[in-house]
C-alpha cells in the first residue's frame, strides 16, 4: 500500500471542487496500481487510464488559468462545443475516467471492509465483482461484459495483491488493509464529487460500448 499513500489525492476544500493539476499528478500514478495485479493481461486497462488522462491533460494544458478545476473543464467545453457536448474532449475523457476510479474506490472498500468469499477467502472475486456492478457494468455491452467475466479469473490471490501494493514488503494484511482506508478517504471523496459534477451538470451518458 506504500504505493498509493505515497500519491494521496488531496483532502478536498469546503467548497468541494478538485484541482485539475493535483488531481491529474495523484492520478498518475494509478497505472502502476493496476500493475499490482500482476499480469499483462491488464495492459489493455492501464492503456485506457492512461489515454483518458492525456486527453484530460491536453485540455488543461491549453489554459491552465480558466481550467484549474475539473468543473471548469466541463463549463468551457460546454460553451465551446455547444451541442456535441458532453460527448466531447476532456469531458467525455473524466466521464470514462470516474467510473475506473468507482472501480478503484469500490474494489478497494469492499477489501477494507473484510467482505469474502468464506469458501475462498484468498480470492479478490467477490470484490471484484461488487466494484464493477457499481461502476462499470450498466455502461458495457454483452461482449465486454464477458470480456469483464473473463479478465476476473486472472485476478490475483488477495495476499498477493497486498503484498504487491506494499511493493514486495511483507506487511501483515491488516496493516495494509489500514493503509487503504486512510487512503480511501481523500479517494473516495474527490470520485464522489466528480460524480455529483457530472449529475449537477447533465452531463452523464448512459449510451453502452
Ligand atoms: C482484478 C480484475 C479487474 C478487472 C477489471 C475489469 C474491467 C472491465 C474490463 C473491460 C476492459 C476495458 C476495455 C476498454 C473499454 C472501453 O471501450 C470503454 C470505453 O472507453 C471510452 O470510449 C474511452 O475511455 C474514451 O476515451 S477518451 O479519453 O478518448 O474520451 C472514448 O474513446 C470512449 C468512446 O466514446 S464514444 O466515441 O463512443 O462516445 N472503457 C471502459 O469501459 C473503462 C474501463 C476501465 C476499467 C478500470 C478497471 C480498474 C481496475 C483496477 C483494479 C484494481
Amino acid at each position: 500500500m506504500a504505493l498509493l499513500m505515497d500519491h494521496q489525492f488531496r483532502q478536498l476544500p469546503a467548497d468541494k471542487q478538485v484541482e485539475t493539476r493535483p488531481f491529474l499528478e495523484a492520478c498518475s500514478y494509478l497505472p502502476y496500481f493496476i500493475d499490482c495485479l500482476g499480469s499483462t493481461i491488464f495492459a489493455p486497462i492501464k492503456a485506457e487510464i492512461t489515454g483518458n488522462l492525456t486527453k484530460i491533460k491536453a485540455v488543461y494544458d491549453t489554459n491552465p488559468g480558466k481550467y484549474k478545476t475539473l468543473q471548469q473543464i466541463l463549463e468551457g467545453e460546454k460553451d465551446m462545443h455547444g451541442s456535441q457536448w458532453p460527448k466531447v474532449g476532456a469531458t467525455l475523457a473524466l466521464m470514462w475516467l470516474k467510473r475506473a476510479l468507482r472501480f478503484i474506490q469500490v474494489f478497494l472498500q469492499s477489501l477494507a471492509d473484510g467482505e469474502r468469499d468464506e469458501t475462498n477467502p484468498n480470492l479478490l472475486r467477490i470484490n471484484v465483482t461488487k466494484a464493477y456492478e457499481a461502476s462499470l457494468m450498466h455502461y458495457h455491452g454483452w461482449f465486454l461484459q464477458k470480456i469483464f467475466k473473463a479478465i476476473m479469473y486472472t485476478a490475483p490471490y488477495k495476499t498477493e495483491f497486498l503484498k504487491s501494493l506494499s511493493k514486495g514488503r511483507e506487511v501483515k494484511d491488516e496493516e495494509c488493509l489500514e493503509k487503504i482506508r486512510k487512503f480511501l478517504i481523500n479517494f473516495s471523496a474527490t470520485v464522489d464529487a466528480i460524480y455529483d459534477v457530472y449529475s449537477k451538470m447533465h452531463a452523464e451518458l448512459e449510451y453502452k460500448v
